[in-house]
């Protein structure tokens, strides 16, 4: 049986990518951060009592800071396939906790491929690092493909750069099958809740609901390439199936903008977004990514991956699912 070990199995993309690999039979260790609050609900239903039989999903207290508490769980977890998913993950944050999220997002990955070679040397675990369009920042070329240069344009993109060359380094340096997966913007019904995308369809959905009669946001223009969660978990895994390590984009070779995404939720349920979106100065980022558009060629050629879910089915899916959850599934309008 092979064992994979998950930072960042709570958020959407850990909670997806658990959730494949149990199907294709791993045993599955991540690591959780305590908290005074809940925030295993995204894999709950992936989680068994310790005393029942078939018990795959092993979870561990630790932190992406704490280097000697990644060690241990290593060792604990003795994993074929590590996938660095944990971060400060928001882009908008990141210019308010700069120093925490360059120590997380930056040296965390750092920490963790330490952990790796002080336990095994480099040659027995394969490293997945979470990496991001967000690198590209202020674009260089259009589209974006593996060799279009890094101008990142956020303390966590800043980070994300030097976690990308970290990884580069340790391929080049030690030989360790560490690869880098520069994934565009993917959304589902997990998404955090502040990101724009879930924003939306949860506010739209409470709107309907009665609840909320305003959504506000920042800036409209903004483009981006998005794709399915679900589809791009998928590539993270094939990606440490190949028998080199390399690094690829992970994209739809779409771009849409935020006022696009406005446009075809609000349709979903026959609303005007005009009538319920305001601009709240408070949601602009001090330097902006103006347009992200992938191009994942090289993915498509040596992984075998396409996506498979459009971005009318994204936005579809998404606001569905937030129907659903203010109960009020009945008022889509069918297609
Ligand atoms: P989320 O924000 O949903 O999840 C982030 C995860 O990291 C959570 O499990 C969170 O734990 C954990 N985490 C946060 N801080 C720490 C820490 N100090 N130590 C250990 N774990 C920590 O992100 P996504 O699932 O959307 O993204 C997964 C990864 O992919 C991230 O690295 C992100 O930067 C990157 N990425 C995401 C893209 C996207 O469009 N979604 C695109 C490109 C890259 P908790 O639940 O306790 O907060
Ligand atoms: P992003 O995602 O910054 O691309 O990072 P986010 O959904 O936060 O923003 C997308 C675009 O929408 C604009 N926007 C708003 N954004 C938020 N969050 N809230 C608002 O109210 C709002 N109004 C407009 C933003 O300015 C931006 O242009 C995501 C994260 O998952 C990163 O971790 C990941 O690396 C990248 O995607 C690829």
């Amino acid at each position: 049986m092979k064992r994979a070990l998950i930072t960042g199995i709570t958020g959407q993309d850990g909670a997806y990518l658990a959730e494949l690999l149990l199907e294709k039979g791993y045993e599955v260790h991540g690591i959780i951060r305590r908290s005074s609050s809940f925030n295993t609900g995204r894999i709950l239903h992936l989680y068994k009592d310790l005393h029942e039989s078939d018990v795959r999903l092993h979870l561990h207290y630790g932190e992406l800071s704490d280097s000697s508490r990644l060690e241990r769980i290593v060792e604990l977890a003795q994993p074929d396939e590590v996938y660095n998913l944990g971060a400060q993950s928001h882009v908008r944050v990141s210019f308010d906790e700069p120093v925490y999220t360059a120590d997380v997002v930056g040296l965390g990955s750092l920490r963790m491929l330490e952990a790796i070679r002080n336990v095994f040397g480099a040659s027995k675990t394969k490293y997945y690092q979470a990496s991001s369009s967000e690198m590209f920042g202020d674009v260089r070329e259009v589209p974006q493909t593996e060799k279009t240069p890094f101008y990142p344009r956020s303390p966590y993109a800043c980070a994300k750069v030097y976690a990308y060359w970290q990884v580069v380094n340790y391929r080049e340096a030690y030989g360790m099958h560490a690869s880098n997966g520069i994934l565009f913007n993917h959304e589902s019904p997990l998404r955090g809740e502040t990101f724009v995308t879930r924003k939306i369809t949860r506010g739209l959905s409470r709107i309907v609901a009665g609840k909320e009669k305003k959504i506000y946001l920042g800036n409209l223009d903004a483009k981006r390439d998005w794709g399915f969660a679900k589809d791009y978990v998928e590539a993270m895994w094939l990606m440490l199936q190949q028998p080199e390590p390399d690094d690829y984009v992970i994209a739809t070779g779409q771009t849409w903008s935020v006022r696009d995404f406005l446009i075809k939720a609000f349709e979903c349920v026959g609303l005007n977004w005009e009538d319920h979106v305001e601009f709240d100065p408070r949601y602009l980022r001090p330097t902006e990514v103006d347009l992200l558009i992938g191009d994942a060629a090289k993915a498509r050629e040596k992984l075998n991956w396409v996506p498979r879910t459009s971005f009318d089915e994204l936005v579809r899916l998404m606001v569905q699912a937030d129907l659903a959850l203010e109960g009020v599934a009945d008022r889509m309008v069918p297609k």
